[in-house]
């Protein structure tokens, strides 16, 4: 497959011989392989490095996701999943002991969860000690399990809410249990595009530094890309390469999940040649891509929930080594018209990735491998 005189005629010589001597791709690279008019030789490439990584190992884990609130003073104008108000139609707020019922109920399923996954719009109202409460309490009820919540995003709300600076709302918030952050808000960093966007949401300076500043206290996290909507390849070449500057200097990055844009219910209306149904070969192409510059990141997710199984199991094919996981519960993107389930099984993931050719790895929150437990304790 990686067959040097085919790199030469594509003009990707120098490109093929860096993948291969594990040297860094420049952006200039970046740009040439979103140029490249044969998706599957880049596909190659990523897959290569990939392969070098992980070899076939694709994981996933066994999570809960629990979004709070809906409610969000940012105001995004791509995002279906947020209301401006708590008494806006399709608004909702869970309270504390709703979290905490969810995660009873999932306690009490024979499914052992790895991971819980707490995201939420920027609420108004609710401040920091509730949220200090809720992962305590998170805490109380099941003390072996990893809790990845907040993105940058509600973390510079937080702490504009509580009058301290991010990186106090951070320690505080690690004393009360949180172990990892999720990737969302980065949405796409290129200033222009987010004025348009999402103009009230935090910057991508800040997004960067808060993100740097969780991994300055040992808070490991994951970065995304909102990606197919009014972006540019330049833009999208330009956001990974400040993801992996900022890993360069904090190191903390675990995952970058590259999420499609999904048009359902959003105010954001794209031309013909970017709706959803035409663009699957990008999806492929971007992902490989983000596995070639992100030399520094671990692990590239497929994202089922956002991609559908299908299109995930084919990105595995294209640098993507991961899959998330059970979910159970997920709003954020059936608001915007997902079509997948709202959870899958672990014998469906481990099919899902069997059936693409992959050895399955479940995997805790920090991507530690878990070891199977007995098969009574694990269907779900
Ligand atoms: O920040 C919002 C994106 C993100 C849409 O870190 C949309 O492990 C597509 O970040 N179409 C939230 N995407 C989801 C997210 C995430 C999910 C799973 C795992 C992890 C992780 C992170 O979803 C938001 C935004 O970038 N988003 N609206 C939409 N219409």
């Amino acid at each position: 497959m990686l067959d040097a005189a085919y790199y030469a005629a594509l003009g990707l010589s120098s490109i093929y011989e860096k993948v291969l001597a594990g040297q860094r791709l420049s952006r200039e690279d970046g740009m040439a392989l979103f140029a490249c008019p044969d998706i599957t030789a880049v596909g190659a490439l990523a897959h290569h490095v990939r392969c070098r990584m992980h070899g076939d190992a694709t994981s996933y884990v066994v999570n809960r996701q629990i979004n709070y609130t809906n409610v969000c003073v940012n105001g995004c104008v791509f995002c279906a999943f947020r209301r401006d108000r708590d008494d806006e139609e399709g608004a909702f707020r869970l309270s504390k002991e709703d979290i905490l019922d969810r995660l009873r109920a999932a306690d009490a399923t024979p499914l052992h969860l790895d991971e819980l996954h707490i995201v939420g719009g920027c609420h108004p109202d609710l401040p920091l000690e509730w949220f200090e409460d809720v992962l305590r309490s998170a805490r109380a009820l099941n003390p072996d399990l990893p809790i990845k919540a907040f993105t940058p995003v509600e973390i510079e709300h937080f702490s504009r809410m509580a009058g301290i600076s991010t990186l106090d709302v951070l320690r505080r918030l690690k004393a009360a249990g949180l172990v990892m952050m999720p990737g969302g808000g980065a949405e796409i960093f290129d200033e222009g595009l987010r004025a348009r966007i999402c103009p009230h949401k935090a910057s991508s300076d800040a997004w960067l530094r808060i993100s740097g500043e969780a991994h300055s206290l040992g808070i490991v996290t994951n970065c995304t890309m909102l990606f197919g909507h009014l972006e540019t390849p330049a833009m999208r070449v330009d956001h990974l390469c400040r993801l992996r500057e900022q890993q360069d200097k904090s190191g903390g990055f675990t995952c970058f999940i590259p999420l499609p844009f999904l048009t359902h219910n959003s105010r954001l209306t794209l031309p013909e040649e970017k709706q959803e149904a035409v663009r699957g070969l990008d999806e492929l192409r971007t992902i490989a891509v983000s596995r070639l510059l992100l030399d520094n990141i671990p692990h590239i997710k497929a994202y089922w929930i956002m991609l559908g199984v299908k299109q995930a199991q084919a990105a595995l094919w294209y640098g993507a080594d991961d899959l998330d996981g059970t979910i159970i519960e997920e709003r954020i993107g059936h608001m915007a018209g997902a079509t997948s389930a709202q959870g899958m099984t672990i014998d469906e993931l481990e099919n899902m990735i069997r059936q693409a050719g992959f050895r399955p790895v479940r995997r805790n929150a920090t991507f530690r491998e878990v070891s199977p437990r007995a098969s009574s304790e694990v269907r779900a």
